[in-house]
């Protein structure tokens, strides 16, 4: 009898408990951040040949400074790797006649032509940032017909493995910084934000190759819903 009446008011302690604890979570949403090609060929540290300005050693160090103390906080960071074979369409050694920066036309898309950068297996394709701090190193531009600035599809559509591995990990905000402000980072931020992610850019963590396109970058990311924010 004594056992039965226990066994009662335990229930009801449990019931009124879960109750009380609403709502229910069943998994936690957390919070991402993508560290866009910090990469030896995209900094003026590493003499990279696309090196964009304001990428010395101190900057470099800033974005590691605070990319560490956001996993210390429990974010879950995940990188974008620039990673391309030596023939890709985006190299303007590969189209002869034409000078880095110009603009080319590739099956109705525009097509800037850069230095070669970020060969796959070079020196300078590394990552700046410890690997152990990334949760997954997502690699782009691989395919040597199609550029890539989004870290979540090529230009020709194919989609990586990013939004996956995201969801996978019950993802639902970004922050998102890096290199470069007006190219991967502006592409990346856009595709997360269509994607369905709550986006932060951290303009501060950011630099861009020229100033009008950096400008005109921040401005279409607000445009899309993207937060700007200048600091942590
Ligand atoms: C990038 C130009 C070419 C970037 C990559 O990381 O912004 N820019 N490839
Ligand atoms: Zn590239």
């Amino acid at each position: 009898m004594r056992r039965a009446f226990f066994f009662v008011i335990a229930a009801f302690v449990c019931a009124t408990s879960l109750l009380i604890s609403a709502p229910i979570v069943f998994g936690k949403d957390a919070v991402g951040v993508i560290v866009v090609d910090v990469q030896g060929d995209f900094t003026k540290w590493k003499n990279g040949s696309l090196a964009v300005n304001g990428t010395d050693e101190a900057f470099v160090d800033k974005v590691k400074k605070a990319t560490e103390d956001l996993k210390k906080k429990g974010l879950l960071v995940f990188a974008t790797q620039d990673w391309h074979p030596k023939d890709h369409i985006s190299f303007c050694t590969n189209h002869e006649g034409k000078k880095p920066f110009e603009a080319i036309q590739v099956d109705g898309r525009t097509q800037v032509l850069w230095p070669a950068h970020c060969v796959q297996d070079s020196e300078n394709a590394k990552c700046l940032l410890d690997n152990s701090l990334f949760v997954a190193v997502v690699r782009k531009g691989q395919d040597k017909k199609f550029d890539s600035y989004s870290g979540f599809q090529d230009d020709g559509g194919k989609t990586t493995d990013m939004d996956a591995i995201l969801k996978k990990r019950g993802v639902k905000e970004l922050i998102v910084y890096g290199i470069a402000t007006d190219y991967c980072v502006k592409a990346t931020a856009i595709d997360a934000a269509k994607a369905g992610y709550k986006v932060t850019v951290i303009e501060g963590l950011c630099r861009g190759v020229a100033p009008e396109s950096t400008a005109k970058a921040l401005q279409e990311m607000k445009e899309k819903g993207i937060t700007i924010k200048q600091d942590l």
